[in-house]
């Protein structure tokens, strides 16, 4: 931690302009030994100074330095980044000039680390700028910084407050039962506020979940028999004829998958194979994967036929994906209507061959996944996998707590539980935080960050 580390922190390649990194005490020092502009060690902090960088008597770039002192910077360090102008060699070479005059090569992530590490940013805040270099839609985008923002912390922050003041209260309580003016911890109170962390947690977790689905995509599984459509929908929605279709049963026999967004909206569509009952292998396999993928989807699109009546393998998919969420697509709906549709729930008529109603695809998903609330409302969104793994241990602590306390528990050993949850807040935070894990975390930046 004590050296000054240096990185590219631009994209490799032709640009108008690379950002080198410095952060260190020694940041100010080792630039001024190669820059030509004599007032900028002497210089204020947060400013810009013009020169050249020379090495060794050579000209190797005219650039535009910036100077921003401890603490107010990101690492909470000395930065220094120099603008060079883009190109790989002119930036390689500076970046090696700086690492011969005593700065060292930045590991992935290490600007971060250091943020994290000097208190200038949490855990949770961090994830948010994995998130916000990979983020691939609008969408993403703005949860990332809603996350840089600390939105989600301030939350946990609060939780572990509350809890922290019901600690402190049965501390009092068990060791000095003689301070009656403090509030005493009564085993309806503590459930009372088991009740209201619960629910915020699972709060958490279901906007979570939701806004993981618009980072990652929804997987999207067309399903349905023989000849209903999917792969002229699929073919529709992406507007490329990537399947096949054709008027025979049982065209798509392995599945085919696409990536589309739309209205910010990442959905990884996977067309099958039609289900039926068949004695060819290769088909028959198909349709067990079919089922498979159905399984494991986020989404599936029942596709079903306009124009003719519901059959029984309509009726056995139907079975199958009761407790999944679904999408009734009644297509072909520019033939005459046959279908028997009064007892079907969530449908929409389109045509992918006349393309009649596709639009109203993207908006029930919309509607399915609450994505529009998303938008507009305040979300407490904890994007990554180990924060979810966090809380749902929450969840579970807090069963542990409400059990204890119908079943008589003391308050000694409530107390330890109660522990254990505030603990697990902070570990989401990064406050108990272990080092191998803050490691592998930030290793997952790019050099630079
Ligand atoms: N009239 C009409 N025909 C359609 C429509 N959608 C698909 N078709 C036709 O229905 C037939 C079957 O279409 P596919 O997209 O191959 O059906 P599938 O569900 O993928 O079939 P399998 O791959 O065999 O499971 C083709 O001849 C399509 O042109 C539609 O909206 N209206
Ligand atoms: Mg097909």
């Amino acid at each position: 931690m004590n050296d000054t580390i240096a990185a590219i922190a631009t994209a490799q390649g032709i640009g108008a302009i690379s950002i080198i990194r410095v952060s260190g005490s020694k940041a100010v020092d080792i630039v001024s030994k190669i820059f030509t502009n004599k007032n900028f060690k002497t210089s204020s902090s947060h400013t810009i100074h013009y020169g050249y960088i020379i090495y060794k008597d050579e000209k190797i770039d005219e650039v535009l330095v910036s100077k921003m002192l401890a603490p107010k910077t990101f690492t909470r360090e000395d930065i220094v980044e120099i603008n060079t102008h883009g190109g790989i060699t002119t930036t390689n070479k500076v970046l090696e000039i700086l690492l011969s005059e005593g700065c060292r090569l930045a590991e992935p992530g290490e600007f971060s680390k250091r943020a994290f590490l000097n208190g200038r940013i949490d855990l949770t805040e961090a994830e948010g700028i994995i998130d916000l270099i990979n983020a691939k839609t609008e969408k993403a985008h703005k949860m990332a910084i809603s996350q840089i923002g600390g939105k989600a912390s301030k939350l946990i922050k609060n939780l572990r407050n509350d809890l922290s003041h019901i600690l402190a209260n049965i501390e009092v309580n068990l060791n000095y039962p003689e301070y009656e003016d403090i509030e005493e911890m009564t085993v309806s109170k503590i459930n009372d506020s088991m009740d209201s962390l619960e629910e915020k947690i699972n709060k958490i977790i279901c906007e979570s979940k939701n806004g993981e689905l618009l980072k990652n995509g929804i997987k999207t599984v067309i399903l349905g028999r023989p000849n209903v459509g999917k792969s002229s929908l699929l073919n529709n929605l992406i507007g490329e004829e990537k399947a096949i279709v054709t008027e025979i049963q049982g065209t798509t026999r392995d599945s085919v998958e696409a990536t589309l967004i739309i209205d910010n909206i990442i959905l990884n569509l996977i067309d099958t194979a039609g289900i039926r009952k068949t004695d060819d292998i290769v088909e028959s396999k198909g349709v067990e994967k079919s089922l498979k993928l159905a399984k494991e989807a986020d989404l599936i699109l029942l596709v079903l036929d306009y124009s003719e009546p519901l059959t029984k393998e309509d009726e056995k998919i139907l079975n199958e994906i009761k407790n999944k969420k679904y999408i009734t697509i009644i297509n072909k709906c520019d033939l005459n209507k046959k279908i028997n549709d009064e007892n079907l729930e969530n449908k929409i008529y389109v045509s992918a061959y006349k393309n009649i109603n596709m639009e109203s695809i993207s908006l029930k998903i919309k509607e399915l996944f609450n994505l529009e609330k998303l938008e507009t409302e305040d979300m407490s969104y904890l994007g990554s996998a180990r924060s979810q793994a966090i809380l749902n241990k929450i969840k579970v602590a807090i069963k542990e707590v409400k059990n204890g306390l119908s079943n008589g528990a003391t308050l000694d050993m409530i107390e330890i539980d109660l522990k254990n949850i505030w603990n697990l807040l902070g570990e989401i935070i990064g406050e108990t935080y272990e080092e191998e894990l803050i490691d592998e975390l930030f290793s997952r930046f790019c050099v630079g960050k």
